[in-house]
C-alpha cells in the first residue's frame, strides 16, 4: 500500500466486492441479534465543496458502527437529507435554477462523498425530506397538532429579515453580547425589524415540564441536559395583584398582575414597570406613549433584555398600590419589559435587581434596600432576619392568604412560531373557509405538493411566493365544499427533522409515518451524535413532537424518549487554526485528500488528530505520520503471515498474548467511548512492541490485529484479512462482519505502575500498584497511598484539606 496505485487498486476491488454485498452491511428487521440504532445528524445537502471537515462527523460515526456490528449487533446507521431552507432557495434564486434540482444535485454530492470515505450507511433506508412521501407524514403530523388544539394562527410580532424577507425565530437572531452584531440576521447579517403578521404557532410549552422530567431517563452527557434546561427556563416565582390607585378610577382595568421570582423583595419596590405591548397600555395611551412604541419597533427581544444596554422608557401617568404596605408606585411603559415572558409586567426594584437599578438611575426613583449584607432580609416587616429562600416563602404565603397572588412557574421557553413565508419549505396543509375558519386538508388529501413554478421569489409584502399561484391558493372547503383559500405558508426548516429517526425504521411506509412495531424494535436511539448547535432547538423540537406522538399512541408506551444518549462531535478546523471554510481560503478539499493520502489514511488520521468531541486543526504531519503508521501496520502483519506459514505449529508467546490482550482491551473500551485518537495510539504502542522485539505471531493474533484496525482502515484491514493463509473454513468473508476479539483477563495482570506520593507538594514515598488496578476508584488508591507508612507519619495529626490525583502518576495530598 506504499505507492498510490496500489492503493488504488486495493480500494476498487474492495469497493465491488462490498457494493455486491451490501446486505451485510443493512439493519436487518428480522434478526434476533441485539439491535443498536446509531444516528448521526443528518445533513443539510449544501453545494459548497465538500471538505475534509464535512465528513470527519460521518467517519467518526461510521467507525462506531463497524465496531458494533462487528461486536454482534444489528446496527441501524442510516442517513439522508435535510434538505428544505433558505441555503438551498436563496441558491436556486442566484442560479436561476429549481430547488429541486439543486437539492437532487447537492444530495447526490453528499452521497458520493460519503460512500467515498466508506460510511457504511445502510441506504435502503435513505430519507430525502423534501421527498412528498416523506412530507406528507410531516403535514399530517402537523395536523395532528391542529386537531389537539397545538397548533393556532395569531398576530404575532416577528423578527422580520428584511434582506432574506423571512420571519426568523428569536434563535435566528444574533445574540446580545455579539458586538455590533447583536439583532442581526444569523444568515445575511442584516439588521432584523419587527414586524406584526399572522404566523402558525405551536405550542410546545405545553410541553415544558414534560420536556424537563424526560431528561431523567436519558444518558445525555450533562451539556447537553443543561443547554435543554437552560433553554426551557423553568423559573419558580409567583404572580402579585397590584392594585391601581384610585386615582385612576376611570380605567377599565382595575389591577396588574406582576411576575417575580424575589417576592421577598416587595418592600423594596419602588416602581412597576409594563412591557409597551402590554393590553393595558392601550386604555392609557397619549402622544408620548406612541412615540416610544414607535422608537423601539425595530429592536429584537435579544436587545431589549440585555443587561447593559442603556435602559428607556416613559411615565405612564399612573399609579399603582404595593399590597405590602399600601404605598403608591408610579407605573412606567419600558423596553426592558418582554411582553411575552410571565406577565408582561415587572415590579422594580431597584436596590437588588440590576436593570431596575440602572432605570431607578436614570429616571430618578427611589431605592430602598431589603436585604442586608448577609443577605437577610430587613426593612420588611414579617420576613426581617430571614435569608432568601425562607423569606420567598413566607412572603409568598402572605400574598396567596390575602388574596393578594399566587406562587407559580414561568418559562422562558416560547411557543414555536411555525409558519414561513416561503417557497422551499413544507405547504401548511390547511384550508381558511369564509364558514368554517382554518380546516385541516382531509389526510387522504395529502401530501399537499408544492407546485412546480418558474418564480418563487419572496415578496416584499411578507406574504408567501405561494399566495400568488391562484391554482395552488384557491380550493374548496372539506367541511361544506365552498370556495375556499389555501394556507401559503410554508413550514419552519426544523419541521423535516422532528421525526426523520422514527422514518428509517420503517422507511417506504405509506399506510403510516412508521409501523409501532418497527418502531419498538428500533427505538430508542441508542446514541444520537450531533453538533453543539443542535443541542437546544433541534433536539427541543424533535423530543416535543415524539412526546406528542407517544400521547397520541403513535409510538410504542414503552419507550417516551427518542434519545437514550446524545453526544456531541467535534470540528476540524482548517491547517492556520480557522474554521476550514471557502470564504477562509483553508479548505483542504475531500478529493484531493483521498487522491493523495487515501481512504484509510485519511478516515485514520481524522480520526487521530484530537478527541472526537474536540476541535482540531488539520495537519498535515499527523497525516503523514499515521500513513506512515499503516505502512508498518500492513507490513508487519504480511510478514508475521509469511512467518506463520513456516511455523504454524508454534503458539505465540506469553509476552506477545499479553501486548496483544491489553490492545484488545483498551482499543475496546476506548471506542465504545468514542476516545478514537487514544485507541489509535494503543494500536501504534502495540505495533512498537510487537515489531521491536520481532516476537511471532499466532494466527489468531495475526487476525486481531487485522479486527481491531478494520473500523478505522476498512480498505486495508479488508486486504490482510482475504489472505489466503489465514483462512480457516468458517471465517466469515469480510472483516467488517467478523467476530470483534474479546480480551482474555488472563493476559491482562501484569506490570506494576507507580505512583508518585506527595504531602504538600513534595514527594515522600511511592504507590505501587497493579496496572489493572488502575481501573479501580480513586477512592480506593487514595487510600491506599494514605496506608503508606512514610505518607502516615506526615500526615498525623494533620488536617487534610485537598487530595490530587493524577491518574497513574501521581497523588498530592495538601495538609494545615
Ligand atoms: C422583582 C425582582 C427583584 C426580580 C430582584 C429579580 C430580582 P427569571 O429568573 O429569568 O425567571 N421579569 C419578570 N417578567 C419579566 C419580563 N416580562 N421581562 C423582563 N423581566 C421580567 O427572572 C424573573 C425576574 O425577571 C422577575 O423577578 C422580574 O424581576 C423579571 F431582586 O421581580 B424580579
Amino acid at each position: 500500500m506504499v505507492e498510490e496505485n496500489k492503493f488504488k487498486l486495493i480500494e476498487e476491488k474492495w469497493q465491488k466486492y462490498w457494493a455486491a454485498d451490501a446486505k451485510a452491511m443493512a439493519a436487518k428487521n428480522d434478526s434476533d441479534r441485539p439491535k443498536k440504532y446509531i444516528l448521526v445528524e443528518f445533513p443539510y445537502p449544501s453545494g459548497s465543496g465538500l471538505h475534509v471537515g464535512h465528513m470527519f462527523t460521518y467517519i467518526g460515526a461510521d467507525v462506531y458502527a463497524r465496531f458494533w456490528r462487528m461486536k454482534g449487533f444489528n446496527v441501524l446507521f442510516p442517513m439522508g437529507w435535510d434538505a428544505f431552507g433558505l441555503p438551498t432557495e436563496n441558491y436556486a434564486i442566484k442560479m436561476k435554477r429549481k430547488p429541486q434540482e439543486v437539492t437532487k444535485e447537492n444530495s447526490e454530492n453528499f452521497k458520493r462523498a460519503m460512500k467515498l470515505v466508506e460510511c457504511s450507511f445502510d441506504w435502503s433506508r435513505e430519507v430525502n425530506t423534501t421527498d412528498p412521501n416523506y412530507y406528507k407524514w410531516t403535514q399530517w403530523i402537523f395536523i395532528q397538532l391542529f386537531k389537539k388544539g397545538l397548533a393556532y394562527k395569531q398576530e404575532m410580532p416577528i423578527n422580520w429579515c428584511p434582506s432574506c424577507k423571512i420571519g426568523l425565530a428569536n434563535e435566528e437572531v444574533l445574540p446580545a453580547g455579539r458586538q455590533g452584531l447583536a439583532g442581526k440576521c444569523e444568515r445575511c447579517g442584516a439588521e432584523v425589524e419587527r414586524r406584526t403578521i399572522s404566523q402558525w404557532v405551536v405550542k410546545i410549552t405545553d410541553y415544558a415540564d414534560r420536556l424537563i422530567d424526560g431528561l431523567k431517563s436519558t444518558d445525555f452527557i450533562e451539556k447537553v441536559k443543561m443547554a435543554q434546561v437552560n433553554w426551557i427556563g423553568k423559573s419558580e416565582g409567583a404572580r402579585i395583584n397590584f392594585q391601581l390607585s384610585i386615582t385612576n378610577y376611570q380605567l377599565k382595568t382595575k389591577t396588574l398582575e406582576v411576575f417575580t421570582t424575589r417576592a421577598d423583595t416587595l418592600f423594596g419596590v419602588t416602581f412597576m414597570v409594563i412591557s409597551p405591548e402590554h393590553p393595558f397600555v392601550d386604555e392609557i395611551i397619549n402622544d408620548e406613549i406612541k412615540e416610544y412604541r414607535k422608537s423601539i419597533r425595530s429592536k429584537s427581544d435579544m436587545e431589549r433584555a440585555e443587561l447593559n444596554k442603556e435602559k428607556t422608557g416613559v411615565f405612564s401617568g399612573v399609579y399603582v398600590i404595593n399590597p405590602v404596605n399600601g404605598k403608591e408606585i408610579p407605573l412606567w411603559v419600558a423596553d426592558y419589559v418582554l411582553m411575552g415572558y410571565g406577565t408582561g409586567v415587572v415590579m422594580g426594584v431597584p436596590a437588588h435587581d440590576e436593570r431596575d437599578n440602572a432605570f431607578a438611575k436614570k429616571y430618578g426613583l427611589p431605592i430602598i434596600e431589603v436585604i442586608d449584607e448577609n443577605g437577610l432580609a430587613k426593612n420588611s416587616e414579617m420576613i426581617n432576619g430571614l435569608n432568601k429562600d425562607e423569606a420567598i416563602k413566607k412572603m409568598n404565603q402572605w400574598v396567596e392568604e390575602k388574596g393578594a397572588g399566587k406562587a407559580t412557574t414561568a418559562f422562558h421557553l416560547r411557543d414555536w412560531i411555525f409558519s414561513r413565508q416561503h417557497y422551499w419549505g413544507e405547504p401548511i396543509p390547511m384550508i381558511n373557509c369564509t364558514e368554517h375558519g382554518w380546516v385541516p386538508v382531509p389526510e387522504d388529501q395529502l401530501p399537499i405538493e408544492l407546485p412546480k413554478v418558474e418564480a418563487y421569489e419572496p415578496t416584499d409584502d411578507g406574504k408567501s411566493p405561494l399566495s400568488k399561484i391562484d391554482e395552488f391558493v384557491n380550493t374548496v372547503c372539506p367541511v361544506c365544499g365552498k370556495p375556499a383559500k389555501r394556507e401559503t405558508d410554508t413550514m419552519p426548516n426544523w419541521a423535516g427533522s422532528d421525526w426523520y429517526f422514527m422514518r428509517y425504521c420503517d422507511p417506504h411506509n405509506d399506510t403510516a409515518l412508521a409501523s409501532q412495531e418497527l418502531l419498538k424494535k428500533w427505538m430508542p436511539v441508542d446514541v444520537y451524535i450531533g453538533g453543539d448547535e443542535h443541542n437546544t432547538l433541534h433536539l427541543l423540537y424533535s423530543r416535543f413532537i415524539y412526546q406528542f406522538l407517544w400521547d397520541m399512541g403513535v409510538v410504542p408506551k414503552e419507550i417516551p424518549e427518542p434519545y437514550f444518549k446524545r453526544i456531541s462531535h467535534g470540528v476540524i478546523l482548517g491547517p492556520n487554526g480557522a474554521r476550514m471554510s471557502k470564504s477562509h481560503g483553508n479548505v483542504v478539499l475531500l478529493n484531493d485528500a483521498v487522491e493523495k493520502y487515501g481512504v484509510d489514511v485519511l478516515r485514520t488520521a481524522l480520526m487521530f488528530m484530537g478527541p472526537f468531541d474536540g476541535v482540531m486543526a488539520w495537519n498535515e504531519k499527523t497525516v503523514m505520520g499515521v500513513k506512515r503508521f499503516l505502512e508498518r501496520y500492513e507490513k508487519f502483519i504480511n510478514s508475521s503471515i509469511t512467518n506463520y506459514q513456516l511455523k504454524n505449529t508454534t503458539e505465540s508467546s506469553r509476552e506477545v498474548k499479553v501486548i496483544i490482550n491489553k490492545t484488545i482491551e483498551g482499543v475496546t473500551r476506548d471506542i465504545e467511548e468514542f476516545g478514537y485518537n487514544t485507541a489509535i495510539a494503543k494500536l501504534m504502542e502495540a505495533l512498537n512492541k510487537l515489531s521491536i522485539t520481532n516476537y511471532e505471531l499466532r494466527i489468531e493474533d495475526i487476525k486481531t490485529l487485522i479486527k481491531l484496525i478494520a473500523p478505522m482502515a476498512p480498505y486495508m484491514a479488508e486486504e490482510l484479512w482475504s489472505f489466503d493463509k489465514l483462512r480457516t473454513k468458517d471465517d466469515v468473508q469480510s472483516v467488517h462482519i467478523a467476530q470483534w476479539p474479546v480480551a482474555d483477563p488472563k493476559y491482562l495482570v501484569e506490570e506494576t505502575v507507580t505512583i508518585a506520593v506527595a504531602v504538600n507538594g513534595k514527594v515522600r514515598d511511592q504507590l505501587s500498584i497493579n496496572n489493572y488496578q488502575l481501573r479501580i476508584k480513586k477512592e480506593e488508591i487514595l487510600k491506599q497511598a494514605k496506608e503508606l507508612e512514610k505518607i502516615k507519619k506526615w500526615l498525623e495529626g494533620k488536617e487534610i484539606v485537598k487530595e490530587i490525583y493524577i491518574s497513574g502518576r501521581m497523588i498530592n495530598i495538601v495538609v494545615k
